[in-house]
């Protein structure tokens, strides 16, 4: 049995509480004393292809070898994001919390939040805007990331800025996570930094067909979205953004390379990759490539292992290492109104690079 039989028992942040239902989680949600951060891990409920499999199956695809943008995020990864979040050419992010702070009383009068749920919080940055505005803090905050050392680490210091604020944090993946999301109305998700770019099309449709599902009458959803190279953004802005001056998203990039060298004993020499990323106007994304200078051979697994498994690149080969899609808000609208939302507003900002659509169930 877990631990969470215990209704009352408070943890501390870097303890974690598994929880396998909406049941328990309720209960943890009743803490109403000084201590205000509970963490909890969402069970696996589905195993996830491994990384092996996942790697493997990338590398051996033809005509393109590809590898997983999740595998961007270990430790290292998720800093040189953040990295990436303070570049100069790294537009979204600062645009993203422009919009939110023109916008953040009137998306707080709009909606009686009583629990703010962000998919992917990361360090919580621009959520910090929201904060900022509801002195109340009536309403709980309850971040979801993969990466529980980041959700802990920025739990801990919303406390200490935000002592009113009462923080329920899920590690686990989104799909784990909202499952453990006790039923309650006045909800409001958070999907934000345009990483809706990362799905496909098939897996968007599902991701948020199973979301809404989810969400009861009138809660609202609010994505932050890239938008598609227009009028008044010129396809080089948006390529700029994924080359910048420093390097920054080459070493994000490469160290893709570095995360399966060390989890799959793996032996990519990253000396011999290099990052190439293009707009590519006609399907609206980036994309996003590790270029190998050379012919080369890459093993996956120790020598000692026996399944280890060899992959061959030929020089100006590459491997496919993300898609960043870009939008045209009135196709996104669609697309949502689709799979049953109903669209309440969009915001942009002035020069029209990023925008914010607020969602709602009927
Ligand atoms: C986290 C998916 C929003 O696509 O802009 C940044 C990731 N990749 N630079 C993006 C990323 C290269 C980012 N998202």
């Amino acid at each position: 049995m877990s631990q969470c039989d215990q209704k009352t028992q408070r943890v501390t942040l870097g303890d974690h509480l598994m929880a396998t239902n909406p049941e328990e989680v309720k209960s943890l949600l009743g803490f109403k004393d000084s201590k205000r951060v509970i963490m909890i891990k969402a069970k696996k409920k589905k195993q996830r292809p491994d990384m092996c499999q996942s790697v493997c199956e990338g590398l051996r695809q033809i005509p393109q070898k590809e590898l997983s943008s999740t595998y961007f995020y270990d430790e290292q990864g998720s800093k040189l994001y953040e990295e990436i979040t303070r570049l100069p050419e790294y537009y979204p992010t600062r645009t993203e919390r422009v919009i939110l702070e023109t916008i953040a009383d009137e998306l707080l009068s709009l909606i009686p939040i009583a629990q703010l749920i962000e998919l992917g919080s990361g360090s919580s940055e621009k959520t910090r805007v929201l904060f900022n505005a509801s002195h109340a803090h009536s309403f709980i905050y309850i971040p979801i990331d993969v990466s529980d050392t980041m959700l802990g680490a920025s739990a801990q210091q919303l406390t200490t800025e935000y002592p009113d604020l009462n923080i329920l944090a899920i590690a686990g993946d989104y799909e784990n996570a909202l499952h453990l999301l006790p039923p309650s109305s006045n909800r409001l998700f958070l999907f934000l930094g345009g990483t809706i770019g990362n799905f496909t099309q098939t897996f968007q449709a599902y991701f948020f067909t199973s979301l809404l599902k989810q969400m009861s009458h009138g809660d609202h959803l609010l994505i932050g979205f890239d938008r598609a190279a227009h009028d008044t953004k010129p396809p080089e802005l948006i390529e700029n953004a994924y080359n910048d001056a420093q390097g920054i998203t080459a070493q994000f990039n490469l160290n893709i390379l570095n995360h399966i060298n060390r989890q799959l004993q793996a032996n990519f020499v990253l000396e011999q990759f290099q990052h190439r990323a293009v707009y590519n106007p006609k399907q609206d994304q980036i994309e996003m490539h590790l270029v190998s200078q050379c012919n080369q051979a890459v093993t996956i697994g120790s020598d000692q292992q026996e399944e280890n498994q060899t992959f061959h690149l030929a020089k100006d080969e590459t491997i496919l290492t993300e898609l960043s899609r870009k939008f045209h808000p009135e196709q996104l609208q669609k697309s949502f109104e689709m799979l049953g939302y109903t669209h309440a507003k969009t915001w942009e900002d002035a020069n029209r690079h990023f925008g914010l659509m607020l969602l709602k169930k009927r």
